[in-house]
């Protein structure tokens, strides 16, 4: 019956059900080498945005390398005194008080683009503002002893290369009269580390790709006013830059491929026997140019 009714179907059957096995067959591959395609898309990805950031340390590196081949007179007498480090500690409370006027004097900051005319006094206030208000940082606080030791462990291993061979004469020489080398004790002492990261992109919550316009001065200028904060509190810090060792402690603290460590601060009461180098900061009129 079925037969006499498709008279083509009934001679062709054969050719038929393998050309349909051979469509199907076909889709599941293509949609198969479709997933592994994006699969390694993504590790592609992921390896390019972690060696990238990796490169551009290692750039950061050899600028400074390149920088010490030039002449150079040294940055600092080698014979620059180092001297007591004068410093009122507050009570407790007086941190406290401190530390809530200051955050109530930036929290009610804001991008105003209306301006007055009215003449405004040269104090300037220092805000914290960020491209786009895209926010492009982490900060990472840390406490834990253990992360603290493992943080001066990459630090310290890394210095040691940079002090003994990385970084060449000029570099070491300057660096000689602030009596710094390789050891830093107070990746550890410190009751606190603060980490800065600065994100390169941000991501959105289905993975997209964020523009972040202005990272490097926008954290720039938090990290200006988080050593103002430290400072307005009555505590003390060290701008210490974690020169080579970001990748290793950014994975330590699992941070994402888009975060670029840029600097620790270690923070805490000084000791009582701290000492700072005599230096004075140049007089307004050095740096000041009026029209
Ligand atoms: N980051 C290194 C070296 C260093 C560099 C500068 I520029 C300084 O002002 C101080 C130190 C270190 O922390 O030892």
């Amino acid at each position: 019956m079925f037969s006499q009714s498709f008279p083509f179907f009934n001679h062709y059957w054969p050719f038929l059900l393998i050309g349909f096995i051979f469509y199907v067959l076909g889709n599941v591959f293509a949609k198969s080498s479709k997933v592994v395609r994006h699969t390694k898309q993504i590790f592609k990805q992921s390896y390019e945005d972690s060696t990238s950031l990796e490169k551009e340390l290692e750039e950061e590196t050899e600028l400074e390398q390149d920088e010490l081949d030039d002449e150079f007179v040294p940055a600092l007498p080698s014979d620059l005194q180092h001297i007591p480090f004068v410093y009122t500690r507050p009570s407790p409370e007086q941190l406290v008080q401190r530390t809530q006027e200051f955050y109530e004097l930036v929290a009610a900051r804001r991008s105003i683009r209306s301006f007055s005319s009215d003449p405004v006094s040269k104090d300037i206030i220092r805000t914290a503002p960020s491209g786009a208000h895209t926010e492009p940082w982490t900060f990472v606080l840390v406490s834990d002893v253990q992360i603290k030791a493992q943080i001066r462990e990459i630090v310290e291993r890394e210095e040691e290369v940079n002090y003994k061979r990385r970084m060449g004469k000029q570099w070491t020489t300057d660096l000689k009269p602030l009596r710094t080398n390789w050891i830093k004790e107070y990746l550890t002492t410190a009751p606190y580390l603060i980490l800065v990261f600065k994100q390169m992109y941000g991501l959105t919550e289905s993975g997209e790709r964020k523009n972040h316009y202005y990272h490097d001065i926008s954290v720039a200028i938090a990290c200006g006013i988080l050593i103002t904060a430290i400072q307005a509190a009555g505590l003390v810090t060290v701008v210490s830059t974690p020169l080579n060792g970001g990748p290793s402690i950014r994975k330590i603290l699992n941070r994402p491929a888009n975060e670029k460590l840029v600097l620790v601060f270690p923070v805490g009461y000084p000791a009582s026997d701290a000492t700072m180098p005599d230096l004075h900061r140049k007089h307004l009129s050095e740096i000041l140019v009026e029209f």
